[in-house]
């Protein structure tokens, strides 16, 4: 079946904890395909790009500056409904007011070090993704856990 695809990516602070394992496995028992994933240093300039959308926002240059600071892990993972359902895993923007039970409000505590990125729509999922990477790097595959998944 082909579902949906969402950008996914562990900010420097969730590589620096050593988070990427308890995020990644969060995404993978849920029952999402990984489709795609890399490790990257993204450039002052990459970041900019990526966060486009909030150039005017006070705390743009900050958080450029900090997503740049160090790798990050790039993913995108695929499965029906996981743009909106992905962003439910991950929780609030703001960890204070993130429920338990999410990314945010478990391993977070403060809006500028929330630790993950996930894309918030679908035209912004197709715009990240042809950002972070190249087809070529989107794998294609059929899992044999889909038909226990899904039916
Ligand atoms: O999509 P999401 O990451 O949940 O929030 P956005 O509103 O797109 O903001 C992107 C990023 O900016 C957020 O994850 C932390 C940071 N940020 C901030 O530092 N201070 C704010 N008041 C709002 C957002
Ligand atoms: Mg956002």
């Amino acid at each position: 079946a082909e579902f949906e695809r969402t950008f996914i990516a562990i900010k420097p602070d969730g590589v620096q904890r050593g988070l990427i394992a308890e995020i990644i496995s969060r995404f993978e028992r849920k029952g999402y395909k990984l489709v795609a994933i890399k490790l990257v240093i993204p450039t002052n300039d990459f970041a900019q790009k990526h966060y486009h959308d909030l150039k005017e926002r006070p705390f743009f240059s900050g958080l450029c500056d900090f997503l740049s600071s160090g790798p990050v892990l790039a993913m995108v993972w695929e499965g029906e409904g996981v743009i909106k359902y992905g962003r439910k895993l991950i929780g609030a923007t703001d960890p204070q007011k993130s429920e338990p039970g999410t990314i945010r409000g478990d391993l977070a505590v403060v809006v500028g070090r929330n630790i993950i990125h996930g894309s918030d729509g679908p035209e912004t999922a197709e715009e990240e993704i042809s950002l972070w990477f190249s087809p070529n790097e989107l794998i294609s595959y059929s899992s044999n856990a889909e038909k226990w998944i899904y039916g």
